[in-house]
């Protein structure tokens, strides 16, 4: 009976010891582990040790809610002579912006100003259809590192002119409600388009200009700027700059592209040099890898625009002539409140007739957010090095998505030029 007992006791103790042998190892194996992963980010910490402290050029940033590195003297206070900065370009960050939205300018401006401009202090430039209030005035210069001025855009330059026809405008806005085209009821839109079309560049405060950075309130940029985008701008001898570009919507412009056809034929090739500027990004609609264009046009554009709430651009190429007889022939038309032309394909057609494939850049580098898109650098090393917060595989990231034209770039722009070949 000997045996029977130890085989019960064997029995009985056996889970037990089993249970003791698991923790026992788990412990070991925790231990393991906390030392790998603590060796490992010590190695990691000093292997990005040298890249953080490149990206500091500037003072350390004390709060977070101040750019001036000796807050508690009130000798620095809006004494800029003291502070040192990277070499400026003649530049200025512009918004066009409404009182209403001070919440969302303030939100951008505080992220621009991490990612960017509190190393450089470059002015920040308002406009507005109305005069600004005292309370948007104060708050915004308080969140700017650089000066601030604020303009009152004159009546002529906003609102519908007097040879729009008032009934036609009524008839066109009534039947774009009916068809549930985006903006199709609003009047204060269209101006805003028109606006930024043809007009903005030639505002009294930009004159003292050569190059202007557009912001629009709520948006936002994940990543530290690599560089500064004006002067890669001058560098390299380019007119403008763009982040992201999708397919415009076609009942917003059915008769956008014809009115430039008239252009095209009228121009008779002394502007528009069709050999060396961007037609085939406008006009190429063949795949691309698995995808065509996503959105059906009926003419020879494919919708494709850069996305213009965020533009790095030349003022100079904007107040030329050749760009202000493209506006004016568009004007003419009405189809800024017959139907609501948005001022990105107006920008994008004007810049891709009139300038050389080279003097349009995709900064790839830089990542931006406006509702509900973004785009975010998909080199590993790229997001850490600029310490981005975005993720490139996230459903909202629009670079490779069909929605995007940003292939469509690459292949038919001036980007990755490797994609054309083969
Ligand atoms: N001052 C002023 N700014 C406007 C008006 N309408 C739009 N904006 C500005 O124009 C830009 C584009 O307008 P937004 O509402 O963002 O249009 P969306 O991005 O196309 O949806 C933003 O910077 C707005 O602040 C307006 O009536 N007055
Ligand atoms: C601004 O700061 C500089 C350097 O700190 C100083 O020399 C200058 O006097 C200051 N100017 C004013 C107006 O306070
Ligand atoms: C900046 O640009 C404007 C517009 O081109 C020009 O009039 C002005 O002289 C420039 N300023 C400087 C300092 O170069
Ligand atoms: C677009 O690019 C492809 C590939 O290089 C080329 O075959 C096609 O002709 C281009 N289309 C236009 C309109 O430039
Ligand atoms: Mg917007």
């Amino acid at each position: 009976m000997f045996w029977v007992k130890h085989v019960v006791f064997a029995l009985l103790c056996m889970p037990l010891c089993l249970q003791i042998k698991t923790i026992v190892e788990s412990i070991y194996i925790q231990k393991h582990l906390s030392s790998y992963y603590l060796k490992e980010s010590q190695q990691i910490l000093n292997k990005y040790d040298a890249a953080h402290k490149s990206i500091d050029m500037s003072a350390i940033k004390l709060g977070a809610n101040t750019y001036d590195p000796d807050p508690l003297s009130h000798l620095h206070k809006g004494n800029f002579s003291g502070l040192t900065h990277p070499p400026r370009e003649n530049a200025t960050i512009l918004m066009l912006v409404r009182n209403e939205e001070i919440e969302g300018a303030l939100e951008s401006m505080r992220s621009l100003e991490d990612r960017f401009n509190r190393d450089y202090h470059y002015d920040w430039t308002f406009l507005n259809d109305v005069p600004f209030t005292t309370e948007f005035k104060i708050a915004t210069s308080a969140m700017a590192s650089g000066k601030t001025q604020y303009g009152l855009i004159p009546v002529d330059d906003w609102n519908r002119p007097d040879w729009i026809n008032d009934d036609k405008f009524t008839q066109c806005m009534k039947k774009m409600v009916e068809d549930n085209v985006i903006y199709g009821e609003s009047i204060s839109y269209r101006n805003m388009c028109r606006f930024n079309s043809g007009f903005f560049f030639r505002q009294e405060l930009l004159k003292n200009y050569d190059y202007y950075f557009r912001v629009e309130p709520n948006v936002d940029y994940y990543c530290d700027f690599p560089y500064d985008p004006f002067k890669v701008l001058r560098e390299r001898k380019a007119k403008y700059g763009f982040v992201i570009s999708l397919y415009e919507y076609e009942n917003t412009i059915p008769t956008l592209w014809d009115t430039v056809e008239d252009y095209i034929k009228e121009d008779n090739a002394k502007d528009v040099h069709m050999d060396e500027n961007h037609i085939g990004f406008l006009t190429d609609k063949e795949k691309i890898g698995r995808y065509g264009p996503v959105t059906e046009s009926h003419s020879n554009y494919n919708l494709c625009h850069f996305w213009s709430n965020f533009e790095v651009g030349d003022l100079n190429f904007f107040r030329s002539d050749r760009y202000i007889k493209f506006f004016n022939h568009l004007d003419q038309e009405g189809g800024f409140y017959y139907e609501r032309w948005g001022d990105a394909p107006v920008h994008s057609i004007g810049l891709s007739l009139l300038l050389k494939q080279e003097e349009i850049i995709h900064f790839d580098e830089i990542s931006y957010y406006h509702p509900p898109f973004n785009t975010c650098p998909t080199g590993n090393y790229a997001r850490l090095d600029q310490r981005c917060s975005c993720d490139p595989d996230s459903e909202f990231n629009i670079d490779i998505l069909v929605h995007s034209c940003l292939m469509r770039w690459w292949k038919n722009g001036s980007g990755k030029y490797f994609m054309k070949e083969g």
